[in-house]
């Protein structure tokens, strides 16, 4: 097969009807990838005989570190530390569901580049997010090489703030501070995703674009695109859980940015130091297979370092 264009994701590709032919993929393949291209999301049962037994464990493991009484029916769940990242760096069951071999192989032929885990979340309740796309926190060059893999730990209820997403967001245009006319390198945000909220609402109303949620079972899964617009709802029942896993992946030979700290037209990148999970060394930030040496632009988000290396770069 040959591809006229590499540097976009084949689902994320004008192109991917016209090649998927030639992709060789099977059935269930074809129609997750088919269900990214048309929809921004694709939903699956995750590809682990062991999946429910490795959640139990997870519950019982991480549910201690959240301070908040789990085990009582009318305790307040919401409140506590409601996010633990990284858990797979002690948790085998954590991480074997990151690094689960199904997954990267499925997201390796349907993005057409490796694609590595590099980031565990572990919620017992839901985000109660605004709607975001993940792009602004992680970007990729060339773009769209990222997702998300979001796994149901628990039946979800419309109570408990169930994840929503609004199906073709994918393809609205990518979120940028060229886009909202700010800057972003060196800037001292609080929220990387806050400068973003006013103009993903302008293009959901002039859209009309309704919200679905997804009321998984337990061992479901869902996929969303780098630019797929998606949060969680707000949980009308604080006394009800929603375990999560949530594990971001990145593709091979690309360049790892974040774009709210980012000024792409000036070339002014605030790069990524990513390790992949179930790794301890670091990926390179690659372009075309050349490592990029531009290390004056690996800014600390503000602070001295950033301020200094940009007087230095004058
Ligand atoms: O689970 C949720 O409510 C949303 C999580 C999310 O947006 C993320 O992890 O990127
Ligand atoms: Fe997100």
């Amino acid at each position: 097969m040959t591809n006229p264009l590499p540097g976009l994701p084949l689902i994320e590709s004008p192109l991917f009807l016209s090649l998927l032919g030639d992709l060789g993929l099977t059935t269930e393949e074809a129609r997750i990838g088919l269900q990214l291209f048309h929809r921004g999301y694709a939903v699956m049962d995750f590809p682990d005989p062991d999946i429910h037994q490795r959640i139990d464990r997870i519950k019982g493991s991480l549910g201690p570190r959240y301070g908040v009484d789990l085990e009582d029916p009318e305790s307040d769940k919401t409140c506590g530390e409601r996010r633990i990242q990284d858990a797979w760096k002690y948790d085998g069951d954590v991480l074997a569901i990151a690094d689960n071999a199904s997954v990267k192989a499925l997201l390796t032929r349907l993005y057409g580049r490796g694609a590595f885990p590099f980031q565990t979340l572990n919620f017992p309740v839901g985000t109660q997010q605004e709607a975001h796309s993940d792009m602004v926190h992680f970007s990729s060059q060339p773009e769209k090489f990222m997702c998300g893999v979001w796994l149901a730990m628990e039946d979800v209820t419309a109570e408990a703030g169930p994840l929503f997403y609004y199906p073709g967001s994918h393809r609205w245009p990518v979120m940028s501070n060229a886009l909202i006319g700010r800057r972003g390198f060196g800037s001292q945000l609080y929220s990387a995703q806050d400068p973003f909220a006013e103009a993903w609402a302008a293009l959901v109303a002039a859209e009309g674009a309704e919200r679905e949620v997804f009321l998984a079972r337990k061992g479901q899964a869902l996929i969303w695109c780098a630019n797929l617009l998606h949060g969680g709802s707000a949980q009308t029942d604080p006394r009800q859980t929603r375990w999560s896993q949530v594990t971001h992946y990145y593709f091979d030979d690309c360049l790892y940015y974040t774009p709210a700290y980012s000024d792409e037209v000036l070339g002014s990148f605030d790069l990524r130091r990513i390790v992949a999970v179930g790794e301890n060394r670091e990926r390179p930030n690659l372009y075309l297979g050349e490592p990029v040496a531009r290390p004056g632009h690996e800014a600390r988000r503000g602070g001295l370092g950033a301020s200094l290396r940009k007087l230095l770069q004058r």
